[in-house]
């Protein structure tokens, strides 16, 4: 199979370069591209009703990031690892970053948890009780001091906080104390971090969300200061919000922080990135490339958790996914489409984004892994190789889950 997309790939170069695309280019872009992957996929995972344990699992922070180093030796494509604190908590940071560093891979976005311990029931930062919004307040400050120790420039926020009934609490008054503990934690975000506010419309929180929707975390970033930016993550919307057309205006608004990419089907499913929506993934990857230097900061992380797959080869597809889409992306003929665009041409210019759609990407991307000295077909070399089998007999199979809100 592997030889098969090798041998194509002369065909495929040739028909784009007659399509006017720059192939050296598109391929120099592709060697550049940077997925991040998170800790908490290489660990035991599932839903609320089984955590299924998977031989090999990682147990602990060292086997995450032994995990992580192995998806970027398979893809060239994953350089970092985000961090969930406390699941990844060490007493020394630096020597973190080290063992990162000598596997190849570097510390991503810090991932402060204010929703596990028995103190945020009912929220964190928009909590009834003011003590408990400062202990949230004090984690997430602890998390901008490791974001410094670990050289991350990241610090992604999610909060589970909400209202389950009317009446339950003050929206109003929940809404202020998201302005001040947001407002407060910005101070202490590194010069030269940046500080990306998620949102999702339900869950764990059943009647209100305190930040449900990327307008709500937009109007918080502009709160806060230019270092304060929205991250999207795919599986946090209502059914049949456009997500591109979010992705767009952040974007020129100089206020996309970053994604987490997942799949769903009916909620935050945490699904394999495009497996469910391969042509969603797609067009956020148009309104990327489209946006040229607007997205340079943009962060792709990937926020998964699996609980009947086998992790290491489903990462391994949500990178190589990620990695199809954005091919696909910058193949899309871009003078010949805003041409028709302005032309007012409906089904031509949707045919023009199509047709890259359409295009079988896969000579191009196995070339792509050649000249950058890795296997042509990481699946393939993934599955020919013994390293799932050596974790699985040196790790056995943990039990239990990350510890808690299964993603
Ligand atoms: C919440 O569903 C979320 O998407 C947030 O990003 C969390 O940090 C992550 O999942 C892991 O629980
Ligand atoms: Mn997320």
């Amino acid at each position: 199979m592997t030889d098969l997309y090798l041998s194509a790939y002369p065909a495929l170069a040739e028909q784009l370069t007659k399509q006017g695309i720059d192939v050296e280019a598109v391929k120099a872009k592709l060697k550049r591209q940077h997925i991040e992957t998170p800790s908490w996929g290489y660990g035991n995972s599932g839903t609320r009703f089984k955590v299924f344990p998977w031989p090999g699992a990682a147990r602990d922070v060292h086997e995450k990031l032994a995990d992580a180093a192995y998806i970027h030796k398979l893809t060239g494509i994953a350089p970092s690892v985000a961090l969930h604190i406390p699941w990844d908590k060490t007493d020394d940071w630096n020597a973190l970053k080290q063992e990162a560093a000598s596997l190849g891979v570097s510390i991503g976005a810090i991932n402060p948890n204010v929703f596990q311990d028995q103190e945020y029931k009912l929220g964190s930062i928009c909590n009834p009780s003011g003590a408990i919004r400062e202990q949230a307040l004090a984690h997430m400050i602890e998390c901008c001091e490791i974001m410094t120790k670990t050289g991350s420039t990241l610090l992604s926020l999610w909060f589970a906080d909400g209202t389950n009934y009317a009446g339950q609490d003050s929206v109003i008054e929940r809404k202020h104390r998201l302005e001040w503990g947001l407002k407060e934690l910005y101070k202490h975000v590194p010069a030269n971090g940046r500080m990306l506010i998620e949102y999702k419309f339900f869950e764990p929180a059943f009647y209100t969300t305190d930040l449900p929707d990327w307008g709500t975390s937009y109007a918080m970033a502009l709160k806060c200061g230019d270092r304060a930016q929205v991250l999207v993550d795919t599986g946090h919307h209502p059914q049949g919000t456009n997500i591109p057309s979010i992705v767009s205006f952040l974007l020129d608004e100089g206020r996309l922080g970053g994604f987490h990419f997942n799949a769903r089907q009916y909620a935050d499913d945490d699904l394999i990135v495009g497996t469910t929506n391969p042509f969603e993934l797609f067009v956020i990857y148009h309104e990327l490339v489209t946006a040229g230097d607007k997205a340079n900061e943009v962060a792709y992380m990937i926020d998964q958790s699996h609980n009947i797959e086998p992790k290491l080869e489903a990462m391994l597809q949500s990178v190589l996914n990620c990695q199809v889409a954005y091919a696909k992306a910058l193949i899309v003929d871009r003078p010949r489409l805003l041409e028709s665009q302005h032309g007012g041409d409906v089904l031509g210019s949707h045919r023009i984004l199509t047709s890259a759609y359409d295009t079988d990407v896969r000579p191009l991307l196995a070339k792509v892994r050649e000249e950058m000295g890795i296997q042509p077909d990481p699946i393939a070399a993934y599955r020919a190789d013994g390293y799932a089998a050596k974790i699985a007999k040196a790790r056995g199979s943990a039990d239990g889950s990350l510890g808690g809100y299964p993603g």
